[in-house]
């Protein structure tokens, strides 16, 4: 059984949004398309509170991109984003909300961020997204969304971990790019790991395996 786990495609991470992924929005029609495909989709959605320590405005001194240590864990610095009931936390418009099956939050923790879909940065709590996946017979899941480098790349190394056959939609992904060759590098490591790059298809992409099927 294969699933779809689609992963902040959110008004704040689209262009124009307070961390807006530079072509954010190629990933929607890329998700809409994916979603006919599937019988069971869930998505991530980034939701934090207004005092969320990943915001660079509540430590003095810092700036969005700031590299700081949180509670004993690296903690990148990030504007405000995905604040909880905020229009930048809502699901992008022209994305098909209504097939999406169940939504997991992640990030409500002010004192600890939460890249991955699985488990926050601490891997203290778990969003119960593996257990979801697992009751209901899953074993190969599909991620597209935002952004390549965070969220899309830690939620893709848990899901392996988890023991999911794992792959990632590449043309329905892009990243923050902090530093140009970051979404390059976390495919690197995403591959590295086990998970698996394909096209909309399925068709394995970007390996030199290009004809191996995926799924
Ligand atoms: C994300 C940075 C901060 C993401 C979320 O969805 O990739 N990145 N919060
Ligand atoms: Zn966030």
């Amino acid at each position: 059984m294969k699933a779809l786990l689609l992963v902040d495609i959110q008004n704040d991470f689209l262009p124009g949004g307070a961390l807006g992924v530079r072509e954010g929005d190629r990933v929607i029609p890329v998700a809409n398309e994916l979603m006919a495909r599937f019988e069971l989709i869930v998505s991530t959605q980034d939701w934090h509170p207004p005092d969320h320590q990943s915001f660079a405005v509540l430590h003095p001194g810092r700036r969005p991109g700031d590299l700081i240590e949180l509670h004993g864990l690296p903690q990148t610095l990030w504007p405000v984003h995905c604040v909880q009931h905020s229009h930048g936390a809502a699901f992008a418009d022209s994305l098909r909300v209504d097939r999406i099956h169940k939504i997991f939050r992640k990030g409500t923790d002010p004192e600890v961020d939460s890249y991955s879909g699985f488990f926050d940065n601490g891997r203290r709590k778990d969003t119960l997204l593996s257990a979801f996946l697992k009751k209901r017979g899953v074993d190969h899941v599909f991620i597209a969304g935002l952004a390549t480098d965070y969220c899309v790349k830690f939620t893709a190394l848990d899901a392996r971990r988890e023991g999911f056959q794992t792959s990632v939609v590449l043309e329905g992904c892009r990243g923050v790019e902090l530093q140009a060759g970051d979404s390059d590098k976390a495919v690197a490591e995403m591959q590295a790991a086990g998970v698996a790059m394909v096209d909309r298809a399925g068709v394995a992409v970007g390996t030199g395996r290009e004809r191996l099927r995926a799924n």
